[in-house]
Order: C-alpha cells, then structure tokens, then sequence
C-alpha cells in the first residue's frame, strides 16, 4: 500500500529522492534499442518484417494500410465509440486552433521592423501505442494539431494486432484526419524506420508520441538526426487535497493514473488527516473491481502520500516534483494557480478529473513526464511549428542602426560584419 510521509520531517535529500522517478535496466534496455535501431538502418523493410514476427507475433505481407482498407475497418467501428471518438476530435481541434496566432510586425527603430511567421515542420511522424492499452485519443492528441499547423507529410506508426490490421479505433481516427496509410509498426523500430526511412517508411524530421521504455530510449537514441517532440517515461499525476476534496474522486483519479502501467505513479499530498484515511478506504475499495487491478496495485506500490501542514507546503512539494498532471482537489483552487512553476498540465477543483483531459476536453495528453515540466511544455499546435523570424531595413533604418553595428562590429574584431553596413551607409 502506499506509503506514507509527513512533509515536515522531510529531508532535502529525501524531497529529491521523492521527486526522481527512477528507472531500471537502462543498460539492458539501451543495448536491445540499439541493436534494434541500427538493424532497422542498415536492413529496413527486412528488419522491420522480422521484428513483426518477434514482437508482434504476425507475418506481415504489407507494411501498412491504405486509405480505402483504413475506411473498411472504420466502418466497423461501434457506433457509440464513434460519436465519442467526434466529440472528442471537435473539442480538441476547437482548443488547438486556437493556438494559430499571426506575431505583430514591430518597429524597434524607425525603420527597422522585425517578425516572426510560423512555418510547419514539414514532414512529422507520430507513433501511436498498441501494446497493453490501444491509444486512439494518442492518435486524436498527435493528429489535430499536426494537422492544424499544417504538417505536409504525417507518417503514422502503430503496432499491429497478430491479425496484421490496426484495431477500429485507430482506423476511424485516421479516417477522420484523412490520413492516407497508417504504417503497421511498433516499438524502437518504428522510430528508427522514421528516423532513418526504409524503402516503404519514409523518413520524418520530427518524431512525435508516447511509448514504452524501448519507443522512449530510441526516441533519445535517434535525437542526432531528428527532433523529437520531448523526452518521455511513466505517466504521473499529483493530486494536492484539502479537507474540502471528496475522497472517492481523489481514490479514483490515482487509480485512473495507476492503471496506465506498473512504473506509473499516483501522488497524493494532503493537508487533512482524516482525508489521507478515507482516501486510502476508497483506493482499496475500488481497486477491487479494475479490470487492470494488477498493474494499478503496482503502481500503488510505487507511489506514496504526503501529509504537508498546508497549501503552501503542499504546492512547493508539488514544484518540486514538477508532476505531468497536477489535480487541484481544493476549495480554493484559483488562489493557488500562481503558485502553479512546474506541472504539465491542471486540473481545478473537485468536478475536473484527469480522464476529462486525457480524452475530450480539448488540451492535449502528450505532456512532459519524469520532471521534464520543469522546463518543456506538452504537445500544442507550436511543437509542429518553427518560427522564422524575418527583418528589413529602409534606408532610414540602415542611418538609424549603422553606427550601432559598426561599433559592436569593431568591438569583436570582426571587420567584414562592420564593413557590410559601412559600404550600405555610403550609398544612402
Ligand atoms: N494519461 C495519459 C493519456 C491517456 N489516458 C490516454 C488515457 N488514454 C498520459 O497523459
Ligand atoms: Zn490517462
């Protein structure tokens, strides 16, 4: 069961210990990546049938679906997954075009007037989970905004079943997003084939998604030649509860983040006693029903409470651990939301759980995990975009800003730089 630690009798060391998520095996793990990464780079489409035989336990005759095979297997789509699947895909994508905002042109000095536009990054690869969970709202999360920015070029990776197809799911998602194939592909394979490109998977310059440890380390493995959206490992949420908080929701919110994988973590950190009683009775109580109670019993195991005197004690826990997912279960929510530095993405207030984010709210579920929101944001609409910045000069402006340069020009020894505004200057 979880443990149990009261704030004030916390070390410094022992916050950190608290705050590091540890991982295993990243030896093991690293050398099987990257045997499977190279392989894929030197063999490609070879490599990547065998490792469908090895992983994925199925003998591909093709490496992907096309469009028309995608819409076949959409329509078998159960009609309520469907109309949840759309309202989902419209939230969504209302949230993230929001995100598509023109820069104003300014004028630093008369005549002098800089920008900046936003371009997509042109060719994107998204890898969609198949293994414990199908991920259909990873794909929703990953798609809409590609999509929105403008990507010219979506290659979409996800494991296949051992009948060789995608499940319903993924297929009616790319339906909706229009997308031309989905590449039958999963694990470290699947992001050296997009990293590297094979003779059916084309090569992307930016590798977006969740995943194992094996899609996670080749993601950090292939990062020489690609950018990737941003490093990943176990889901996490951090729910900080007061008195007000009701226990049932709070059990519930940890064990839909416990259920997600045995590394996950669920960490409560309450400033109510009797809180931290009722909300282990509820943990245990609606335990017992999951479908997937064995790996959120795990994952319970790995995570821990914290008794803390008060909010503030409580948010610099939670800064300090810097969660993917932040649940404010407290009355007074707002008044804390400047105090929020570090945390992926927030929940306010008893009626807001994490699944409403996870799937349909709007905001995206790609967000930064292992501390990683102490300096990344998640997936929006700008992680598919590079922003080229642009300038011109008139001919007051070169008058205005020529003798600035030539100074710091001179002042580095650099001659040529001043010599490019000196020889302008002259003729205006
Ligand atoms: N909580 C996960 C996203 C997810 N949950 C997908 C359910 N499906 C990481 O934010
Ligand atoms: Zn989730």
């Amino acid at each position: 069961m979880l443990k149990l630690y009261n704030y004030k009798d916390l070390t410094e060391q022992k916050i950190e210990e608290l705050c590091s998520r540890k991982a295993e095996d990243d030896n093991l793990i690293f050398s099987r990546v990257e045997n499977i990464v190279n392989s894929v780079k030197t063999d490609g489409d070879v490599a990547l049938l065998s490792y469908a035989e090895q992983f994925d336990k199925v003998k591909l005759s093709s490496l992907f679906i096309g469009k028309e095979e995608l819409a076949t297997l959409a329509k078998q789509i159960p009609s309520a997954v469907k109309s949840a699947i759309d309202v989902a895909y419209q939230n969504i994508y209302k949230f993230h075009e929001a995100q598509l905002k023109t820069e104003a042109k300014i004028e630093t000095m008369p005549g002098v007037t800089c920008w900046r536009e936003a371009r997509a990054v042109e060719k994107v690869g998204l890898y969609i989970p198949g293994g414990t969970a199908v991920l259909p709202s990873t794909f929703l999360m990953l798609g809409i905004p590609a999509k929105i920015a403008g990507c010219k070029e979506i290659v979409v990776c996800s494991p296949p079943q051992s009948d060789g197809k995608i499940n319903t799911y993924i297929a009616y998602v790319s339906t909706l997003l229009n997308m031309e194939k989905v590449y039958l592909v999963g694990g470290a394979q699947a992001v050296g084939a997009m990293a590297f490109g094979t003779e059916t998977i084309p090569k992307v310059h930016k590798i977006f998604g969740p995943g194992n440890r094996y899609v996670t380390e080749a993601k950090k493995l292939v990062q020489n030649t690609v950018a990737i959206d941003m490093p990943a490992g176990p889901s996490e949420v951090l729910v900080i509860a007061d008195e007000t908080a009701n226990p049932s929701f709070v059990a519930a919110d940890l064990l839909a983040q416990a259920e997600h994988g045995i590394d996950s973590q669920a960490i409560l950190v309450a400033t109510s006693k009797q809180m931290i009683d009722d909300v282990i009775l509820a943990i245990e109580k609606q335990l017992i029903d999951l479908p997937r109670k064995d790996i959120a019993a795990k994952a319970i195991e790995n995570s821990y409470i914290i008794y803390a005197e008060n909010l503030n004690e409580a948010m610099d826990f939670s800064n300090a651990y810097a969660p993917e997912h932040l649940i404010l279960a407290t009355a007074n929510f707002e008044t804390l939301i400047p105090s929020i530095i570090n945390a992926g993405s927030v929940f306010l207030g008893n009626l807001t759980p994490e699944s409403a984010g996870d799937y349909a709210s709007g905001t995206n579920h790609t967000l930064p995990t292992s501390g990683f929101a102490r300096a990344f944001s998640g997936v929006s609409v700008d992680t598919f975009l590079k922003k080229i910045t642009f300038q011109h000069l008139t001919a007051k402006g070169l008058q205005n800003i020529g003798h600035t340069v030539e100074v710091l020009a001179e002042a580095e020894g650099l001659q040529a730089h001043k010599n490019a505004i000196t020889i302008r200057l002259k003729e205006c």
